[in-house]
């Protein structure tokens, strides 16, 4: 096992990987910009070095800043979070090659799911199912024409190094696409220098049901079942759960055995996560792999008992699967709200000092946060102030378990968008269990849902 770690990250996921850490007995090595010198997981940790002044490209994005650290530390192991280097894939190569273990899947399955064509190649070869689509790259808008009219209208244009919702474009008739190709692939080029584009059916009201998967570097793959990821705005989580509502027992386990067949045909490493896109009629479509560990991974650690980061960091080690898939089961219902600091209207980032600060707690409520009173939400970083999580033997009870933890949580100083998912929780779309990736879009245009945020609004302190 590693003796010390590197946690290449800032905020709640610094302090929940230095956790995990200190009840594995490893010790710990913050990093941190000129801005987070205060900040709680450079108290948490054993040690800590300054990388960088505030902006994330001079600090958390610093490979040298960050390989000189790990060395002159003398750690042996280096954890990236989310975000930042998670995903990069020359990252993880260099700490290979300065004999530090990356503590992630192997670079070049990085690299390969970086590519949304040749994963999608991949994922099609593993036996995954795929919306019909252009097979490879498009090599002109002629080519994005004749695959359209073959798979029928409405379609989606993507960039091959795009992903999490940049660099999309849907296209409702043939008269648009030339245009919308020359646009995306040229927008492609600016954001990502490559204007590599494929194009598939669109669906219109999807659900994003994501599988959790874990493995070993000996060949073991479980999943630990899905997350329901749906309600989002502009491609950023708001509300996550697990297990999903729009999820039969019988489509579970169907998601779950192919994604592992998968899993084992890639030979795929450590924690992954498998996005899905989910139709009206409950069929299921390969969207995206991500190769880190999520903003999301509590619910799973509450219906599962498994602690991930824990598990993530024994894998990277080489121990094996310290379970097997009978093993796994569902205990009950797990909800996460996402406490950011922003405009609970307009969204608008709302960055500054926390003047007064009380976190909810009790039975089954969880904050994963890096906030305290005094604390500054930087305007360099994400808008993240907290994770509230809840668990309970039902979602009825989850629910009501999330409008109790959010009406005792105070957060003064700045906006935050609690109020927003205390009127997300009143929704009747919610409450069934019946919504999708529209979900958002839908309460803002109706007069119910503005009134109640409203409402919300005022009686949140
Ligand atoms: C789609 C889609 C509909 N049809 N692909 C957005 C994130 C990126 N991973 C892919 N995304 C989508 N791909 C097809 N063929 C709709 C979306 C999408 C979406 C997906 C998941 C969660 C929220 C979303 C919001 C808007 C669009």
């Amino acid at each position: 096992m590693f003796k010390k770690v590197l946690i290449a990250n800032r905020g709640e996921i610094a302090l929940r990987v230095i956790r995990a850490c200190r009840e594995l007995g490893i010790a710990t090595v913050a990093v941190h910009s000129t801005a987070d010198a205060n900040a709680l997981h450079v108290r948490f940790a054993d040690e800590s070095v300054c990388i960088g002044p505030p902006p994330s490209r001079e600090s958390y994005l610093n490979v040298p800043a960050l390989l000189s650290a790990a060395e002159i530390t003398r750690a042996d192991a280096i954890h990236p979070g989310y975000g930042f280097l998670s995903e990069n894939a020359e990252f993880a190569e260099v700490c290979q090659k300065c004999q530090i273990t990356f503590i992630g899947p192997r670079p070049d399955v990085i690299r390969l799911m970086g590519n949304k064509v040749r994963a999608r190649e991949a994922a099609k070869a593993a036996g995954l199912p795929l919306l019909p689509g252009s097979p490879g790259v498009l090599k002109s808008a002629e080519e994005a024409v004749a695959f359209a009219e073959q798979i029928g209208f409405p379609v989606i244009l993507k960039a091959a190094a795009g992903g999490g919702g940049r660099g999309m474009k849907i296209v409702r008739d043939a008269r648009a696409l030339p245009q919308a190709f020359a646009t995306a692939s040229a927008e492609a080029v600016n954001a990502f220098s490559n204007g590599d584009m494929y194009i598939e059916r669109y669906v219109e009201k999807p659900r994003h049901i994501e599988i959790q998967i874990v493995a070993d570097t000996h060949g073991n793959v479980v999943h630990l079942f899905e997350r329901e990821c749906s309600v989002q705005r502009r491609h950023q989580k708001l509300i996550e759960e697990s297990p999903s509502p729009g999820v039969s027992a019988a489509l579970r386990a169907e998601m779950g055995r192919v994604s592992v067949a998968a899993m084992k045909e890639i030979n795929y490493s450590n924690l992954g996560t498998i996005e899905f896109l989910m139709d009206e009629t409950g069929r299921f479509y390969f969207m995206e792999m991500n190769t880190r560990v999520q903003v999301e991974h509590p619910v799973t650690e509450m219906v599962t008992g498994v602690d991930l980061v824990r598990t993530q960091i024994r894998l990277a080690a080489g121990e094996k699967l310290p379970f097997t898939q009978e093993d796994l089961t569902i205990r009950g219902a797990a909800i996460e709200c996402r406490v950011n600091a922003e405009d609970p209207t307009t969204f608008a980032p709302w960055p500054g000092r926390i003047t007064g600060y009380n976190a909810p707690g009790g039975l089954g409520v969880r904050v994963d946060s890096a906030a305290y009173e005094g604390y500054t939400v930087q305007p360099h970083y994400d808008s993240l102030v907290a994770k509230l999580i809840v668990h309970a033997e039902s979602r009825e009870v989850a629910i009501l378990r999330m409008q109790r933890a959010l009406s005792e949580y105070v957060v003064q100083g700045i906006r935050t968008n609690i109020a927003f998912h205390k009127a997300a929780l009143q929704e009747d779309a919610f409450l069934r269990g019946e919504y999708d990736t529209r979900f958002v879009e839908r309460m803002h245009a109706s007069e119910t849902g503005t009134q109640r945020l409203k409402k919300a609004i005022e009686e949140t302190p």
